[in-house]
């Protein structure tokens, strides 16, 4: 997919008006053109997507619900929130959808609130081995408020979670939630076994798929709504692939205190220029295109891991069943933070991220994290993802060879002339 943008008319009024920010923002669309982006959290909007956000509908506060608004004026806004939700809705098969929230933390905070008290305790996947600062980081202020316990990934078994062992945590720590959900692991989670220990344990059950999200939707990735679970978050801009934001999806029961606990629990006004985009992404999700888009998605994952693994660089969990891969840098003694830096240079935009269990500081941790949805949108397939898996090891491998990294920039800008993503009109 390429998105055409009139470069002579871009951002006209911009331009005439102030310089410095025009200046900025042409710097980042030819930044995207001319990098291979592999942030596994990033994806690149369609052209219907972007206008609508970047439409009228900024202008407009709408504090409260579609039919129950705090302000005049809405019969416009409250048709693309109503879109938004029944979309999402049929997309996920939810019962109820909250469509405004302002962002993943968000949604994960209004849900946590919306249905336990304070000191409740939550189990959920431990920040060190692929967990989400809002699952329970005690850096966070929810870690204040609900009593956070964090289940690991077996290190030495490709990084399974252990079924046996989370239900017996489960049954010794008693949650009130049991969540499953990642932002930084490769395997696909088991959501039936998740289910029975909730049940087992009397837990509500929550699944947190900001990073599959798309593939979800596009059902090349089982829905944890489909076997039962309360609560399902997703972030609308990874792989699904629209605007910035949250989704909160659950069972009818929470609708009131879901919705209640989002607004006024939480937020003002709703973004709704934003909740008229994920309308737009919603729809554009619901398509044989996005299928087919997301199942490229897991070949290129495919090819990216073959290529890295075929040239000597270790992936946590040997491999990857989603749309990311985690490189375990210590065989090379390398870290995250020059590796992250020296692909940068090169034009490969990555993610420096812990491993599992890792000693190092976040700041500079023994892995970096990589993925496809970027690269899939702007129409790369699973070969051209082993070449950059190959390129990626390569300055790995000669991480101080400056002859490599000129010809690793050639042959970046070589693909990324091959796959435009911007285009003029
Ligand atoms: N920042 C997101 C990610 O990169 O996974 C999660 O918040």
């Amino acid at each position: 997919m390429t998105i055409k943008i009139d470069f002579k008319s871009h951002l006209e009024n911009l331009k005439n008006q102030d310089q410095e920010v025009y200046n900025a923002v042409m710097g980042e669309i030819q930044r995207q053109e001319n990098t291979l982006e592999l942030i596994p959290s990033e994806n690149v909007v369609t052209s219907a997507v972007m206008e609508t956000q970047g439409s009228v509908l900024t202008n407009k506060y709408s504090e409260g619900y579609p039919g129950k608004r705090y302000y005049g004026g809405n019969q416009f806004i409250d048709k693309t929130e109503t879109l938004a939700i029944d979309r999402a809705k049929k997309l996920f098969r939810a019962e109820h959808a909250n469509v405004q929230p302002l962002s993943g933390a968000v949604m994960n905070i209004a849900t946590y609130f919306g249905v336990l008290e304070t000191g409740d305790t939550i189990l959920g996947m431990d920040l060190g081995h692929g967990g989400h600062l809002t699952h329970g980081h005690p850096i966070t202020h929810m870690a204040k408020v609900f009593n956070f316990v964090g289940y690991k990934t077996e290190t030495d078994k490709d990084g399974i979670i252990d079924y046996d062992k989370l239900r017996a945590q489960a049954i010794e720590c008693k949650p009130k939630l049991l969540l499953a959900g990642f932002s930084a692991y490769t395997k696909t989670l088991d959501w039936k076994k998740f289910k029975e220990i909730a049940d087992e344990v009397g837990a509500m059950t929550m699944a947190d798929v900001s990073h599959i999200g798309g593939l979800i939707a596009a059902n090349v990735l089982e829905n944890p709504l489909d076997h039962g679970f309360d609560f399902m978050t997703t972030t609308t801009h990874k792989t699904l692939r629209g605007p910035r934001g949250g989704l909160i999806l659950c069972k009818e029961k929470y609708a009131k205190a879901i919705d209640k606990s989002v607004f006024p629990g939480l937020q003002g006004g709703p973004l709704e220029h934003v909740i008229a985009a994920k309308a737009v992404a919603f729809k554009e999700a619901d398509s044989e295109e996005f299928v087919t888009y997301q199942k490229q998605v897991l070949k290129n994952a495919q090819g990216l891991a073959k290529g890295l693994m075929e040239n000597g660089v270790t992936l946590v969990t040997n491999g990857t069943e989603n749309h990311m891969c985690l490189l375990d840098l210590r065989p090379q003694d390398l870290k995250g933070k020059i590796v992250e830096e020296v692909l940068d240079e090169v034009g490969i935009c990555t993610n420096k991220n812990a491993i599992p269990d890792d000693t190092a500081s976040p700041l500079n941790p023994n892995g970096l994290r990589i993925g496809v949805p970027v690269i899939t949108t702007r129409g790369l397939n699973e070969t051209d993802c082993e070449v950059i898996g190959k390129l990626i090891a390569d300055v790995i491998n000669n991480i101080e060879d400056e002859t490599t990294h000129k010809n690793v920039s050639e042959v970046v800008s070589e693909i990324c002339k091959k796959y435009p993503l911007y285009t003029n009109e």
